[in-house]
């Protein structure tokens, strides 16, 4: 950083401001915000970041910047953003700023035949641009491709995935009746898929894996929606909690029994209707509808059903007086058993270890806490069973036949952190750290490849990655989730002894440590055995553990899955039929109730998919939210900080501080600095002009390399190149003179 010249300092809401340094500490700066002449204030070190000369100048590629970091990064979001332009790339990665209002053109059908066909970083950055790249890498390479949507709730991830859909349907799709069925998929899956959420008005519950199969001949395109498995834990957090206000808003659910067919997940008229024409061209009939509503609502009575302590002895708990009525509904709409639902819900089917009668059945009763946790697991599944259904009928519209590649989009929810985290966050947590390392590896192999494109002679890329992080999540045995599955599996489980084996087998670990530890005040009070804290790539969290023990162990799910399995009604038997069969263990069906890992299952789920990712080829999105009010125009900088934090952006950015970040091609850099130069110079080709340049100013050759269509820059040094050029007219005649030397 050089004398003079504004930097960015950290700010408390913006993210950064801009400052002069006034002084220099042992590792701190003393900063004067340009904006506040006299006010000073202190920056550590590290989080003071070179600002660009021209502040209102924006790039289409971040890489284009002279001085890339997280502030100049932010920036330039920021100017773009306001000149309405939410796309923005960092090399091949593209960020899209959700712009909550629907940009003139953006997406029209013209704007799709002029990405047709184009190199990525010819015309402006564009989620249609990552689409076409991928089809014409699936087509040039004769290989798979994988488009990565991540960001959190309400960034736009669902939004940009049905761009991308939309754009290869319209582009390379048959042009017939399929293409429109693809389209129309969408609404059905989103008003089963989605939620109303408090952080997203149509919020995807469900992680989604879209592939697009191309058939060699015919580039005929199929469908498959897969509910991966990866969020199946989300449903239990926010949407069964939107399920309960929804119907806590309506005075009476009756109008569900009597059949009518307004779908209560659905608060708009337009989209229902939108989704009745979606499920006709689907193919489903009045009467399979009516099944799919029913099972709705009989979720939506079930989440409606409280409980109250027993008030004697048992410790147990009963349903409230007024939920009776729910049971009722719930049980007749689902065809169970008023009174085998509520024993179900209410006590928790074990076997006993105690003395001589080992392995026999016994009926304990549940505390509140636990038959909340009953209701909610048995209404997640009963859910995500019928989603699945749902994903099924879709994709039986679509002819499959052999196809050769596939597009595959994957919608994922990224990383979280919140006041308490749990063992959900802690799982989805895991699942974003293994995407991130997966996302470094790409990246670096990406830059790497580049480099040798353009023959830099630079082979290696130093980072350090990721992997001591999820080996502390994923190792065999001294994992955190081989802990916590030796814990389950202990006759007397307990978090607290759970908590205290984590610490205990990874003293002194890197990424582990004591909440005592944390920064923030909520967590210092969390004794050693309620919590651990992760280092994560995007941040540290601390997971309090208590229920971790329960959360891990499906097979309370088993006992109430059982009941359903018995249902009276057929549409609701043949839900878990087909995933029955094939799903349980043979130990299950036979009646006993040994632990079923989560954690583990999870982890099955998530290597199955890496390992399908890395059979493709990738490209990724990165979605921003710009503010929590969900409104246009108006961009919260702090906040869009800790997301490009969050989506690994800022990890990405150290990455590229071990390469060459910055870079300009001959013809940018000619442009930019002929006036500087005499006309005899001017008149040499682009890459002549710069080499001649380059020699003459006699800059390190550590510094930059010249690649075959662009110069690549060490960070900050293409700033420094820029310094010289536009330095006082003496130094520069000297330099000319310099040229015209080298030249003969
Ligand atoms: P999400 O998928 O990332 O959240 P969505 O894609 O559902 O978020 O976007 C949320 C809302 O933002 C949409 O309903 C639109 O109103 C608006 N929006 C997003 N992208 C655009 C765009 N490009 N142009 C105009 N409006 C947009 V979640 O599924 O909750 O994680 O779980
Ligand atoms: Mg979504």
């Amino acid at each position: 950083m050089e004398d003079g010249k504004p930097v960015w300092a950290p700010h408390p809401t913006d993210g950064f401001q801009m400052g002069n340094i006034v002084d220099i500490g042992p590792d701190s700066l003393t900063i004067e915000p340009l904006n506040q002449k006299g006010k000073t204030f202190l920056a550590v070190i590290n989080q003071v970041f070179p600002a660009e000369e021209d502040s209102k100048k924006d790039m289409e590629d971040n890489c284009s910047l002279m001085y890339l970091n997280e502030a100049t990064l932010l920036h330039n979001i920021k100017v773009r953003y306001c000149k309405d332009r939410i796309y923005t790339y960092v090399a091949n990665i593209l960020i899209a700023v959700n712009p909550y209002f629907d940009i003139p053109k953006l997406y029209s059908s013209e704007t799709i035949k002029k990405y047709q066909g184009k190199s990525l970083g010819t015309l402006p950055p564009h989620v249609y641009a990552i689409a076409d790249k991928a089809f014409r890498d699936m087509k040039v390479l004769k290989m798979s491709q994988s488009i990565i949507v991540s960001g959190e709730s309400g960034a736009g991830k669902t939004e940009n995935t049905k761009f991308v859909l939309r754009y290869l349907t319209e582009s390379y799709g048959t042009g017939q009746d399929i293409d429109e069925r693809i389209v129309e998929a969408n609404p059905l899956l989103e008003a089963f898929g989605n939620a109303k959420t408090v952080r997203n008005n149509n919020s995807s519950r469900f992680g989604k894996f879209v592939e697009i199969h191309f058939n060699e001949k015919k580039s005929r395109i199929c469908v498959q929606g897969k509910e991966r498995g990866i969020t199946t834990l989300l449903p239990a957090k926010l949407y069964l909690n939107t399920d309960k206000q929804i119907l806590q808003n309506r005075k009476s659910p009756e109008y569900l029994k009597a059949g009518s067919l307004k779908d209560p997940l659905l608060d708009d008229h337009g989209d229902f209707n939108r989704m009745c024409t979606a499920m006709k061209k689907i193919g489903l009939d009045d009467a399979e509808k009516l099944d799919l509503f029913r099972v709705v609502a009989g979720v939506l009575h079930l989440g409606n059903i409280d409980f109250e302590e027993a008030g004697s002895t048992s410790g147990g708990c009963i349903l409230k007086n007024k939920s009776s009525q729910s049971l009722e509904y719930c049980a007749e709409l689902l065809g169970l058993d008023q009174d085998d639902l509520r024993v179900s819900l209410t006590t928790r089917v074990m076997l006993t270890t105690a003395g001589g009668a080992k392995g026999t059945v016994i009926k304990v009763p549940l505390k509140v806490e636990q038959a909340n946790n009953a209701r909610d697991a048995l209404a997640k599944t009963v859910y995500s069973h019928l989603f699945d259904h749902v994903v099924n009928r879709v994709n039986q519209c679509f002819p499959f036949e052999t196809s050769s590649f596939f597009i595959g989009v994957l919608d994922i929810a990224g990383f979280e952190y919140f006041e308490h985290n749990s063992f959900e966050q802690f799982c989805i947590n895991y699942c974003n750290e293994k995407l991130q390392q997966f996302f470094n590896e790409r990246i670096l192999k990406e830059e790497q490849e580049l480099y040798q494109k353009e023959d830099l002679g630079v082979n290696e890329v130093h980072y350090v990655d990721n992997q001591d992080c999820i080996d502390l999540i994923e190792a065999k045995l001294v994992g955190v989730l081989d802990i916590l599955d030796e814990e389950n599996r202990l006759p007397q489980p307990s978090d607290q002894h759970f908590t205290s084996e984590v610490h205990q087998k990874h003293k002194e670990h890197f990424r582990l440590s004591i909440p005592r530890k944390s920064k923030l005040a909520v967590h210092r009070n969390i004794r050693d055995d309620e919590g651990f804290i992760i280092r994560h790539f995007a941040g540290a969290v601390c997971y309090e553990t208590t229920q971790f023990v329960e959360k891990n162990n499906d097979a309370l799910h088993m006992s109430l899955e059982s009941l359903i399995c018995e249902s009276k009604d057929k549409f609701v038997r043949e839900l878990f039929e087909s995933t029955t069969n094939n799903n349980k263990d043979p130990k299950q069906k036979a009646g006993k109730l040994s632990f079923i890992s989560v954690g583990n299952k999870f982890k099955t789920q998530l290597n199955l998919l890496l390992e399908k990712l890395r059979s493709t080829g990738s490209s990724f999105i990165r979605c921003i939210k710009p503010n929590l009010k969900m409104t246009s125009h108006h961009f919260e900088g702090g906040q869009i900080l800790s997301q490009l934090q969050c989506s690994g952006m800022v990890s990405v950015l150290d990455l590229m501080q071990g390469g060459f970040p910055s870079r300009a091609s001959f013809h940018e850099l000619y442009n930019m600095y002929k006036k500087y130069m005499p006309a005899k110079l001017t008149r040499l080709d682009p890459r002549l002009f710069c080499k001649a340049l380059f020699k003459a100013l006699g800059l390190n050759e550590n510094d930059y390399k010249f690649g075959l269509t662009k110069v690549f820059f060490r960070p900050g040094k293409f700033a420094e190149f820029d310094q010289i050029m536009k330095s006082d007219p003496d130094h520069l005649a000297e330099l000319v003179k310099r040229v015209n030397h080298w030249l003969i």
